[in-house]
């Protein structure tokens, strides 16, 4: 069974997609942006996957790509085009090459014009294709900057999008009215650049006449992308909490394991946020705790030290992730969730104080 998600970054429009070898675990993602790497990591891991491969569709002019900071977390490999020119990649993909996923794979197929290290990937069954710049819904990859040439991605379209059958699913690398996907059929007979009957030098005309101005984040991006998206020294890794070895849910909260929390008892504070009778119940309380319920949090947060980190506790987990929410809403920038709550803490044999077995 196939896997498969596709991913926003709504900064730069970009889409990122997910590919999973359900039998096998394997995993592809297309196209990480760097500032989502978390995210994408933490979905990775939720789905029970193992990322085997980050793959570019090109050299991102508009934001830095997640490979490098993902092989880095998860040790996943790096496939870039050898056309792109970029260093530091695990394998260097070329027309036809197939990278696989336990059973599955893609396949390569050069499609320059928007760069000239432009690729589309295609799913072995080719029900769906990964088009990068190169087709986008109703329209494609602008053409003036990075070797970009209207007449080699007329071409790229015509003979290695358009050839596969019509009832392909494209999916594209950016859409910036939120269209999610298209199909092979639909932008031949719809695409205001490219749709049948449109020539070579129509499209040229229109392409050299576009007038977009350059995307914001060029500057910073194409030099990263060029590295596979390695960072110069100082820049930071995003939302990266370092005092506690921490994991980030799908759902965007960091929590920490009851084992870590034991460990560094003297260096947090840990707000426990149940009612009062169940601070005082049966599952009892974590013997350092400060007891302030939910709804009393957002008043009573003057009461915490905005320079030591925060740990919230609840029954199961729930509610303490919504204390998470609140006290970052109120600009604490230190704050995880304790996994599982008083009912994994008791189940991972830790004291309780006042637990009644
Ligand atoms: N406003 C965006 C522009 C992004 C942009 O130029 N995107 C390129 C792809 S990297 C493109 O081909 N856009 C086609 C279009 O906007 O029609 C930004 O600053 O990032
Ligand atoms: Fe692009």
């Amino acid at each position: 069974m196939l896997i498969f998600r596709q991913l926003a970054d709504p900064v730069s429009s970009t889409y990122t997609y997910l590919l999973g070898d359900f039998e096998s675990g394997d995993a592809i993602l297309i196209d990480p942006v760097y500032d989502q790497v978390l995210r994408d990591a933490a979905l990775v891991d939720e789905l029970d996957l193992w990322l085997k491969w980050t793959i570019d569709t090109h050299v991102h002019a508009d934001h830095v790509t997640g490979a490098w900071l993902l092989k880095n977390r998860v040790r996943s490999r790096i496939a870039f085009s050898k056309a792109s020119g970029a260093d530091g990649a695990d394998r260097l993909l070329e027309q036809g090459d197939r990278i696989a996923f336990g059973d599955r794979f893609l396949e390569v197929r050069a499609t320059p014009g928007h760069t000239n290290g432009c690729i589309t990937l295609v799913l072995d069954d080719r029900r769906m294709a990964f088009t990068g710049d190169c087709v986008l819904i109703r329209g494609c990859g602008r053409t003036d900057f990075q070797q970009g040439d209207p007449r080699a991605l007329f071409r790229s379209v015509h003979e290695q999008v358009f050839t596969l059958p019509e009832e392909c699913i494209l999916y594209p690398g950016h859409d910036y009215r939120g269209l999610t996907a298209t199909s092979v059929a639909e932008e031949k007979r719809y695409n205001p650049r490219l749709r049948e009957g449109i020539g070579e030098e129509d499209f040229a005309g229109y392409m050299n006449n576009l007038g977009l101005p350059h995307p914001k984040q060029i500057e910073v991006a194409v030099p990263a992308n060029l590295h596979c998206g390695r960072p110069e020294a100082n820049r930071e890794e995003p939302m990266v909490q370092t005092w506690a070895p921490l994991t980030l849910t799908f759902a965007g909260i960091h929590e920490l394991h009851p084992v870590y929390l034991e460990e560094c008892f003297s260096c947090v504070q840990i707000v426990d946020v149940r009612e009062a009778v169940e601070w005082s119940g049966p599952l009892g309380h974590i013997e350092s705790a400060k007891f302030i319920p939910l709804a009393e949090l957002a008043k009573r947060a003057g009461e915490l030290d905005r320079e030591k980190p925060i740990v919230t506790v609840c029954r199961s987990g729930a509610r303490s992730a919504q204390a998470v929410v609140i006290l970052q809403r109120l600009g604490f920038a230190q704050v995880a969730n304790l996994a599982g709550g008083m009912i994994r803490w008791r189940a991972s044999g830790l004291h309780a104080v006042g637990a009644r077995d």
